[in-house]
């Protein structure tokens, strides 16, 4: 992939099938892909005003947003409304699943670490609940004596073909708060050969989210550390355990936001 290219042409108009391909065979052997330098900073600029803008409003904190209502205002959009960009998303998950996905929905979220809050978000070992996740980053801390945040991952841990029910469940027994804290060691980490993966703005990177347990190692409170994820393909779109597994992170995450 080329330098960042001017936004008056569409973003990722020259990825095809072949860049695909190289994806989805890096995702499998080292457990993530990457695009190199395919946001430009008419995209990344203005998305960190705005964060910082909004930081400023709530105290500095921690915020994340997701759904579908916030992308249409954000300068994301320019990446969430890309072709080349579901092509990629379907493209993968063609691959890994061999059939069509329930539904061609991306589903966007902008994570914001900063502060005491943006701490307890750190190292939260999760599966996503979508085959395919892109991540897109916009703000990582980066001067030289400070942790940068790193995204750490065990690549391709488990098989999802399976039944729903037993993905659903395996995925609240692997990420309960006892066996978070073995994922988080660094002993296991070196057992099971976790990988942390350092994140450069203007790259995405491309991964088995419901695949691969993974989080974010932490960064200073005083820094901010954003990253936005786009979600793609959930094979288990109509299970009743999904509605029962989604109850369960919300109460999760209205927990640590007290
Ligand atoms: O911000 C990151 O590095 C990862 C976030 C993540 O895994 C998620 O939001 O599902
Ligand atoms: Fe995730």
């Amino acid at each position: 992939m080329m330098a960042n290219q001017p936004l008056d042409h569409e973003l990722l108009a020259s990825v095809d099938m072949t860049d695909v391909e190289n994806l989805y065979v890096s995702i499998n052997q080292k457990g993530f892909g990457v695009l190199h330098n395919v946001v430009p900073d008419s995209v990344l600029m203005p998305t960190r005003e705005y964060i910082t803008h909004e930081l400023d409003k709530r105290g500095g904190q921690y915020f994340g947003l997701g759904g579908q209502d916030w992308i249409g205002h954000s300068p994301l959009n320019a990446i969430f409304s890309a072709r080349g960009f579901h092509m990629v998303l379907d493209g993968l998950y063609q691959r890994a699943m061999h059939g069509e996905p329930p539904s061609q929905r991306i589903l966007p979220v902008l994570r914001v670490l900063a502060g005491t809050h943006g701490l307890r978000h750190a190292n939260r070992f999760h599966y996503d609940s979508y085959i395919v996740t892109a991540l897109v980053p916009i703000l990582i801390p980066n001067r030289p004596d400070e942790p940068r945040g790193h995204l750490v991952m065990y690549p391709n841990m488990r098989n999802v073909r399976g039944p729903a029910a037993v993905n659903i469940l395996e995925k609240a027994v692997v990420e309960s708060g006892a066996a978070c804290r073995l994922w988080r060691s660094p002993t296991v980490q070196r057992w099971l050969g976790a990988k942390p993966v350092p994140l450069e703005p203007g790259n995405i990177y491309f991964f088995w989210g419901m695949r691969s347990l993974h989080a974010n190692e932490a960064c200073l409170p005083t820094s901010i550390r954003s990253t936005a994820l786009f979600h793609y393909g959930d094979p288990h779109e109509n299970s009743v355990f999904k509605q029962l597994s989604q109850a369960r992170a919300r109460a999760s995450l209205r927990r640590l936001a007290k």
